[in-house]
């Protein structure tokens, strides 16, 4: 079955936010899929399923690595 994770993330205003976010989360083993709720709620939400479960760590570093700040859970 899909585990899906939920990360609040700051900084992403516009369709290119979500490109480079979606990619590099992409990245890490056993994520098949990112979706971004863009700017909800001051923050856009950003939800990754995956097969196994991902370290959430690996989740903020990646998103980092794309430019953003991880701001919360859910
Ligand atoms: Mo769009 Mo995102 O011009 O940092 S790439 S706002």
């Amino acid at each position: 079955s899909t585990i899906s994770t939920d990360v609040l993330v700051e900084g992403m205003t516009c369709s290119h936010c979500v490109m480079s976010v979606t990619e590099e989360v992409t990245a890490l083993n056993g994520v098949e899929n990112v979706t971004v709720d863009l700017n909800a709620g001051g923050a856009s939400k950003v939800t990754v399923a995956s097969t196994t479960p991902i370290d959430p760590a690996a989740i903020r570093a990646a998103i980092e690595e794309a430019g953003y700040s991880v701001v919360g859970n859910r």
